[in-house]
């Protein structure tokens, strides 16, 4: 018998709003529910609700000051020193229940990490997880905890190797930091760069240091790549990186904001050319996390998610090019399930840059040593 794609969902994170104009808006996670519902794909999943993370197990990766700190934060009597301290900005972004919807995040990823461990599946799906920016004592971006970081340490109680892959049109600054310097994690992270674009980190050149010295790989990009291009750059340094790495496990964070006309990044991919990058790490067939993260066109991100739900499964044969009759179908605009990319828009990126980011990466590994 065939295992089962684990599915993690608490329908209390959708109903949570960060803030007054906040750009994440949790309710993409029941709307990208819903569409998987209409579509009877859910009924094909392995649908588990989370325990929200413990306090030790924050601490894992969190200090323990700042996960006291977090936990009273969002209280009126919460220490204001204390706030600049731990949020700099993110402190603008206080919400009542700040403390218990973080822990779902993490413990949805802690949940999806145990469910691969024991063999309960293969592929385990965390779509409120991937906070890639949060660092162990502060919260950056729109990151309070960092899910990401928790659930890589857990992969590692039983795997030797773990391979992170991130897609998110921002830096995965937070995981890179973490495991910057061991050779038992080799992070990846395709990110729009330059012009002071968030969070301003993800260089080239830097591709970890000490023990993890060539175990982490940053493809910096232009505004406006587009699914060929982008393809182009992800398809040949991923088949190194996995040739090279021969990992054990992979944590595959989907931050949707790559795709066009996102409210927050400038790239200009089509949802199936994103939802291809997910199909092409699927088929290495190893045990494999699929997490959230960015994304701010809220129906283009339920869109998506639930095209990488039905391909991370196996399941997409039974999609059509329309939306399944859903309860937002006004809010969607469209019928469709693609969201192309803009036509309108220009490709900053030049053939000859893009072939020099990817030899100068893949040079890195000719030796076929990491
Ligand atoms: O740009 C910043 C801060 C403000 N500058 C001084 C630095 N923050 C960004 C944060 C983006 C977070 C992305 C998270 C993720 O990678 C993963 C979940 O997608 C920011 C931006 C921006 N355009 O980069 N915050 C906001 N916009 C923002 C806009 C409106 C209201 C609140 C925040
Ligand atoms: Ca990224
Ligand atoms: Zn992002």
């Amino acid at each position: 018998m065939s295992t089962k794609a684990a599915y993690i969902y608490h329908h209390t994170m959708a109903d949570v709003i960060l803030g007054p104009g906040h750009p994440m808006q949790p309710a993409r996670l029941a709307i990208t529910h819903e569409l998987l519902s209409a579509s009877g794909i859910l009924d094909q999943l392995l649908c588990v609700e989370p325990q929200p993370a413990t306090k030790a197990q924050l601490q894992a990766l969190h200090d323990k000051d700042y996960v006291d700190f977090l936990f009273r934060a969002a209280s009126p009597i919460a220490d204001k020193d204390q706030k600049c301290v731990y949020l700099c900005m993110e402190a603008l972004f206080m919400f009542p229940d700040l403390y218990k919807y973080y822990a779902l995040c993490a413990g949805g990823t802690l949940t999806a990490a145990r469910l691969l461990i024991r063999g309960e599946a293969k592929i385990a799906i965390n779509w409120g997880g991937g906070l890639h920016h949060g660092k162990k004592d502060w919260a950056h971006g729109f990151c309070f905890v960092n899910d990401i970081v928790l659930g890589i340490i857990e992969l590692l109680k039983f795997y030797d190797r773990v391979l992170y892959i991130d897609i998110d049109v921002h830096h995965g600054d937070g995981v890179e930091a973490a495991f910057n310097n061991t050779d038992r994690v080799f992070t990846i992270s395709f990110h729009q760069f330059g012009n002071e674009f968030f969070p301003r980190t993800g260089r080239l050149e830097d591709c970890g240091e000490e023990e993890g010295q060539g175990f982490a790989v940053n493809v910096p990009l232009k505004p406006g790549i587009a699914d060929e291009a982008y393809r182009n750059m992800f398809t040949p340094i991923m088949e190194r990186v996995m040739a090279v790495f021969n990992p054990n496990a992979v944590v595959l964070q989907c931050g949707t904001d790559s795709i066009a006309n996102d409210r927050l990044g400038s790239l200009n991919l089509s949802a199936k050319g994103h939802a291809e990058c997910v199909a092409f790490i699927c088929n290495f067939k190893l045990p494999t996390m699929i997490l959230g993260g960015g994304g701010y066109t809220v129906q283009n991100v339920a869109r998506l998610w639930f095209l990488k739900t039905a391909v991370a499964t196996g399941l997409d044969g039974q999609l059509t090019e329309k939306l399944p009759a859903n309860k937002y179908y006004n809010f969607f605009g469209t019928g469709k399930l693609n969201v192309p990319s803009d036509a309108t828009v220009k490709d900053q990126n030049t053939a000859e840059e893009l072939e020099l980011i990817r030899s100068k990466i893949l040079a890195r590994y000719d030796s076929g040593t990491g």
